[in-house]
C-alpha cells in the first residue's frame, strides 16, 4: 500500500571527495527530514564504532599498516555487518541518509591501482541505494578548504585519482550537485532531490541489491 504508515524508507547515499561538504550536508538533511516529521537516521561509513571500524580507523590515522586488499575487504565487511539492521530499518519505514557507501570503497581502493571489478565484487548483495548524490568539487578546491586531518588519502594527487574512479563508477541515475556553491544553495537542491526519492519509495518502489 502507499500510505506512509506501511511504506518503506529510502536509502540515500552522499558521495564525494574528502572535504566536499558531505558531512555538513548529510547532517543538515537529516535535521530537515526530521523537522518534516519523517522517520530518518544519519549513518556513515566507515562506521568506526564497531571492532572492524576500529581497525579501519587505526589504518586511516596511520597507526597501523595493512595490505591494500585486506583494508578494502574490511571496509566492505564494515558495511556487511550493518546490512541486516539497514534492511529492517528501511522496511519499518525509516529513511537512512548515508555519508559514504560502496562507491567510496571502490573509488578509493581502485585509485590505489586495484582492479575495478575486483573492488566491486565484495559489495555485491549489499542493499542498493535509492539515490546517490555526488557532491562534485575539483580536488584543488577541496585542498583549499584546508582541514585535511592528516589521515591517509588526504592528498591532492591521490584525490585526483579518486575523482577519476568516481567518474568511471557513476551512472545516469546519480545526481551530481556542484559542491562549490553556497551551503544553503546545495542544501535546497538536496532537499528537493531527496523528497522526490522518498516519495518514490513510498509508492512501493522495490528494495534491490548492488550491483544490478
Ligand atoms: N573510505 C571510505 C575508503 O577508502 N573506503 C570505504 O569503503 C569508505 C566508506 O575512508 N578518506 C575512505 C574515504 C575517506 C576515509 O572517511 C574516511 P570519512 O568520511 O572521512 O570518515
Amino acid at each position: 500500500s502507499s500510505d506512509s504508515s506501511s511504506s518503506r524508507g529510502a536509502l540515500i547515499v552522499l558521495e564525494g571527495l574528502d572535504r566536499c561538504g558531505k558531512t555538513t550536508q548529510s547532517s543538515n538533511l537529516h535535521k530537515y527530514l526530521e523537522g518534516l516529521g519523517h522517520s530518518a537516521e544519519l549513518w556513515r561509513f566507515p562506521d568506526r564504532t564497531t571492532s572492524v571500524g576500529q581497525m579501519i580507523s587505526s589504518y586511516l590515522s596511520n597507526e597501523s599498516q595493512l595490505d591494500d586488499r585486506a583494508i578494502h575487504l574490511l571496509f566492505s565487511a564494515n558495511r556487511w555487518e550493518k546490512r541486516s539492521l539497514m534492511e529492517s530499518k528501511l522496511k519499518s519505514g525509516t529513511t537512512i541518509i548515508v555519508d559514504r557507501y560502496s562507491y567510496s570503497g571502490v573509488a578509493f581502493s581502485s585509485a590505489k591501482g586495484l582492479d575495478f571489478e575486483w573492488c566491486k565484487a565484495p559489495e555485491k548483495g549489499l542493499l542498493a541505494p535509492d539515490l546517490v548524490v555526488y557532491l562534485d568539487i575539483p580536488p584543488e578546491k577541496a585542498t583549499e578548504r584546508g582541514g585535511y586531518g592528516g589521515e591517509r588519502y588526504e592528498q591532492l594527487e591521490f584525490q585526483k585519482k579518486v575523482r577519476q574512479s568516481y567518474q568511471a563508477l557513476h551512472d545516469a541515475s546519480w545526481k551530481i550537485v556542484d559542491a562549490c556553491g553556497s551551503v544553503k544553495d546545495i542544501e535546497k537542491q538536496l532537499q528537493e532531490i531527496v523528497l522526490e526519492s522518498i516519495g518514490l519509495c513510498q509508492k512501493e518502489k522495490p528494495l534491490t541489491c548492488l550491483w544490478s
